[in-house]
């Protein structure tokens, strides 16, 4: 992301440029100090983002003007005293900052990181009003959000079962569907934890917010509102989900080998394992690693763990799963497939298997399509694995 800082106090522009620079990897900054310079870099070079005082030596305001009639996207930067900034230039900028607070660098940083993020976010915006719907897309289009509108309920499911929306907008008084039906839908599918949805109305009864809120949404704003509450509301709680999901990735995937755990297996895998009728699972053991730990170290070890897990993955399909399971024994959950359909690919995994750093090693493998349960199959594959160890090693039982 290229950005132009438009800022005469030198030590100012460079201390967030360095910022900028350092904190975000996506972002290079050119710096001007004048409404003159400005012109100039703006013939020379596309910019996708201005941070720009608002009184430069030669201009107080009409450099901003500039920007905005050449629809560029900016964010002002002021001192305290001249805060009170009117309604229409707070409209037409992307967001301001307060000068002389060290701070307001932290949330620019965030600012623009989310900004980067935001093409690949995608918002659903649901009112029965056409130039509401406009506001709020208008709004959100220009930072970067990629969003998808509807006039009620019922088109707004629609896009919602075919997208993959990461947060919802919605009014709640509509014909043909209205928000809190909406939002009583959306919630079979989505949680409360999964997804973040906004309830917007007019209505003057706080009954209909809480009753929203009841029914699973996070937040409400009434009309009329500013842009600057849509914006804050919106980019809180995408920051608040990301946040959640990362910690809910981090639970279940195995920092080693980035492959499943044990915890994703007890309490995911358990869970669908019913939903379908044919399935295999198949146990892999690294043969001998006691040896490869004693002789090369804990560090080549993992190495090989690692290099041992991503030939599993590069192997199987999308739908299949791999798990952890123990220190150097790898599951993978096979839906739709035959023990000996499993078998093939296990093979796959075996042919492809090269020497890690020229060391060479193997694995044994049990295979099971039977059981009831998630439990008794993988003691089925389990007691094969035993007896693949048994008879020799490097050996695939089924
Ligand atoms: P077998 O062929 O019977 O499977 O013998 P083995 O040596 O592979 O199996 P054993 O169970 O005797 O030893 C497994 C070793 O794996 C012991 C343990 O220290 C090591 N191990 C477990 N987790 C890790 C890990 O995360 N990293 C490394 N480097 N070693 C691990
Ligand atoms: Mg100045
Ligand atoms: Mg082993």
């Amino acid at each position: 992301m290229d950005v132009l800082i438009i800022e005469d106090n030198i030590v100012y522009s460079k201390t967030i440029k360095n910022r900028l620079e350092n904190q975000l990897v996506f972002v290079r900054c050119d710096v001007v100090r004048s409404f003159e310079e400005l012109k100039k870099a703006y013939k020379n070079k596309k910019y996708d983002l201005f941070i720009c005082d608002l009184f430069l030596p030669d201009a107080k305001g009409e450099q901003i003007d500039f920007l905005i009639k050449n629809s560029e996207k900016v964010i002002l930067m002021t001192g305290y005293e001249e805060f009170e900034l009117a309604d229409e230039l707070k409209n037409s900028i992307l967001d301001y900052i307060i000068k002389d607070d060290i701070s307001t660098i932290d949330y620019l940083v965030n600012f623009i990181r989310r900004l980067h993020k935001n093409p690949h976010v995608n918002i659903l915006v649901v009112d029965d009003s056409k130039p509401v719907r406009e506001y709020e897309k208008n709004i959100l289009s220009k930072m970067f959000f990629n969003v998808f509108s509807a006039k009620n309920g019922k088109e707004a499911l629609k896009i919602f079962e075919s997208n993959d929306i990461d947060l919802v907008i919605t009014d709640l008084v509509m014909e043909e569907m209205d928000g809190l039906s909406l939002i009583k839908k959306i919630r079979h599918s989505k949680k409360m934890t999964e997804l973040p949805v906004i309830a917007i109305s007019s209505s003057e009864e706080k009954k209909i917010f809480l009753k929203s809120l009841k029914l699973g949404a996070n937040d409400y704003l009434k009309k009329p509102f500013e842009k600057e509450e849509l914006v804050l509301r919106v980019n809180n709680l995408l920051d608040l989900y990301e946040n959640y999901k990362k910690i809910q990735e981090k639970l279940i995937i195995d920092p080693l080998t980035e492959v499943y755990n044990r915890f994703y297996l007890e309490n995911v895998l358990e869970k669908v394992f019913n939903n379908y009728e044919k399935k295999s699972i198949a146990m892999l053991d690294i043969d001998y690693f006691k040896n490869l730990n004693d002789t090369y170290g804990h560090q080549f070890g993992d190495e090989v763990l690692k290099y041992f897990a991503k030939t599993i993955k590069n192997n199987v399909r999308k739908s299949d799963i791999v798990v952890r399971y123990g220190g150097e024994e790898f599951l993978i959950f096979m839906p739709n497939t035959t023990k000996k359909e499993a078998f093939i690919v296990l093979l796959k995994i075996v042919k492809d298997l090269q020497p890690y750093k020229d060391i060479k090693f193997t694995f044994s493998a049990g295979i099971a399509d039977e059981g009831e349960t998630l439990a008794e199959m993988i003691k089925k594959a389990d007691s094969r694995l035993y007896e693949a160890k048994e008879s020799g090693r490097n050996k695939i039982v089924i």
